[in-house]
């Protein structure tokens, strides 16, 4: 198997927490250059990744599959031990909302950032700060839905980490190095939570590559020291 895989990326980055902390090494992974364009529009990759992004996996078979939850949701039948997707139908649907509520926050996040800062400017268009004010009352709603759904569970959907938990914590150590954005402290549940899964992960800590923010901008925005 392959993976098409950028360590700088959030998306990807899940992957890679998921293959580390199940301990899975007979991946091949390649490195892909996001910013380059050309290279993610090639007829070759777009068979792979239809909507040109990373992650991408490519299995023995020879079958393509280009969202990061879906490649998780396929490791887990190739290697369902330690269980990452629940041991039942409860857990999984939990896991299933609470992605899906990650997921909200990352589009929220990129909206608001595309309609007001020279960021991700290849999607920017238009200027609208009133969107990014919804886009941030969004953000924080889906945290408090995160939390209460959560209960008093050692993890997000379960009391064993899961695949919500991988995402998660990758979405906040990106959200963290791009934006300096926090997690809601009031949130009592997530911010325990945060405390526990950090111990477990077993990623270095996230660090921007240099050039990234210069990158994503077109050359816009300056790097931070
Ligand atoms: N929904 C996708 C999002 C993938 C995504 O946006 N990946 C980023 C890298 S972190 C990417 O490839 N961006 C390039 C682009 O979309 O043009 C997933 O879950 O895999």
């Amino acid at each position: 198997m392959k993976l098409y895989t950028c360590s700088a990326g959030p998306y990807p980055r899940r992957i890679l927490c998921y293959l580390a902390m199940k301990a899975i090494d007979g991946i091949e992974l390649q490195e892909i250059n996001i910013h380059d364009r050309a290279a993610m529009c090639r007829p070759e990759f777009l068979t792979i990744s239809p909507a040109g992004s990373v992650p991408a996996l490519l299995t023995d078979e020879g079958v393509s599959i280009s969202q990061s939850t879906a490649i998780m949701e396929y490791l887990e039948e190739v290697y369902p031990d330690p269980p990452m997707y629940g041991r039942n139908e409860a857990e999984r649907r939990r896991i299933d909302t609470q992605s899906q509520l990650i997921n909200d926050v990352m589009a929220y996040r990129k909206m608001s950032v595309a309609t007001t800062m020279p960021y991700l400017l290849p999607y920017q268009t238009i200027r609208a700060p009133e969107a990014s004010l919804v886009c941030n009352a969004l953000e924080w709603s889906r945290f408090e839905q995160m939390s209460i759904i959560m209960n008093r569970r050692t993890f997000l959907a379960s009391d064993e980490p899961t695949i919500a938990d991988i995402m998660l914590y990758t979405m906040l150590e990106y959200l963290r190095a791009v934006y300096d954005r926090f997690m809601p402290p009031h949130l009592h549940n997530l911010a325990e939570w945060y405390q526990r899964f950090r111990t477990l992960s077993p990623l270095e800590p996230y660090k921007l590559s240099g050039g990234y923010i210069t990158s994503m901008s077109g050359g816009i925005v300056k790097e931070r020291p």
